[in-house]
């Protein structure tokens, strides 16, 4: 809503070299070539230092995703789309979601109006392991498992960890009150979109309320924590680079 009054200046969304938050009231729509009646929210990009690209694509009815530039992943927030590769058309709805591998010509439409989070890396290949093939799943589908035997927070890795994939994208649920057991400072950075809920999000040394729709990007070795508040789960979906050698440029 336009208040007129530009909220005189303020936003939750903060811009750090170790960090991204932004909520959605600073989110700027573009287009990506190869697209139509559809525009995207890039949330993260090589230009902030990501090693990948992480968007939000929003779709009117009968919409096609613009071209992938390397290996892509697609989730869906919301309406219904299909995901042409190959032979096989898939249908995904709310929560399904697809990985499709660099260089395969595919086509993504929607059914309706639709949002979905895409995920873009280029692939690093590994000798004697073979690239992965396209691969369809529904995230309610996937056996959830207790992070460090936390029954309040669960984990879904959406990708199966082999060697194949070199990121990971998982989804993970916390019970109100629950929280990471550990600060965690690692190598790998994170896309991570906050779904459902909210809580309080450390970065680096800075603390954030965050709720669902906020975007956060973490860089390497970031400090990172989460605790959730509020009455209901919060949720996020989370990307991180993935068993890849540390000297391997992303
Ligand atoms: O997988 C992770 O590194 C995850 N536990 N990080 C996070 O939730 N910030
Ligand atoms: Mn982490």
């Amino acid at each position: 809503m336009h208040s007129g009054l530009h909220n005189l200046g303020h936003t939750r969304s903060v811009r750090r070299s170790t960090y991204l938050l932004q909520s959605p009231d600073t989110l700027i729509r573009t287009q990506i070539p190869g697209g139509s009646k559809a525009c995207v929210i890039v949330h993260v990009s090589p230009a902030v230092g990501a090693g990948f690209t992480q968007y939000s694509a929003e779709f009117e009815a009968g919409g096609v995703l613009g071209h992938a530039a390397g290996q892509r992943f697609v989730y869906v927030l919301e309406g219904t789309i299909t995901l042409g590769a190959g032979p096989r058309t898939y249908t995904l709805a709310k929560d399904g979601y697809a990985y499709i591998p660099q260089g395969m010509d595919h086509r993504v439409v929607a059914l309706e109006a639709a949002r979905v989070a895409v995920i873009e890396q280029t692939y690093r290949a590994v000798a004697g392991v073979a690239a992965p093939e396209v691969l369809v799943g529904r995230e309610p589908e996937i056996a959830a498992q207790p992070l460090m035997g936390d029954g309040a927070l669960q984990v879904r890795n959406l990708l199966p960890d082999t060697m194949a994939f070199d990121f990971a994208i998982n989804t993970m649920t916390y019970q109100p009150g629950a929280a990471l057991s550990m600060v965690e400072i690692h190598e790998m950075e994170h896309g991570l979109l906050m779904m459902e809920g909210g809580g309080i999000y450390r970065l680096d040394d800075d603390w954030h309320p965050v709720t669902a729709g906020d975007f956060i990007w973490m860089a390497p070795y970031c400090p990172q924590w989460f605790g959730a508040l509020g009455k209901t789960p919060a949720k996020y979906l989370i990307y991180k680079d993935w068993n890849r050698h540390p000297l391997r440029a992303r």
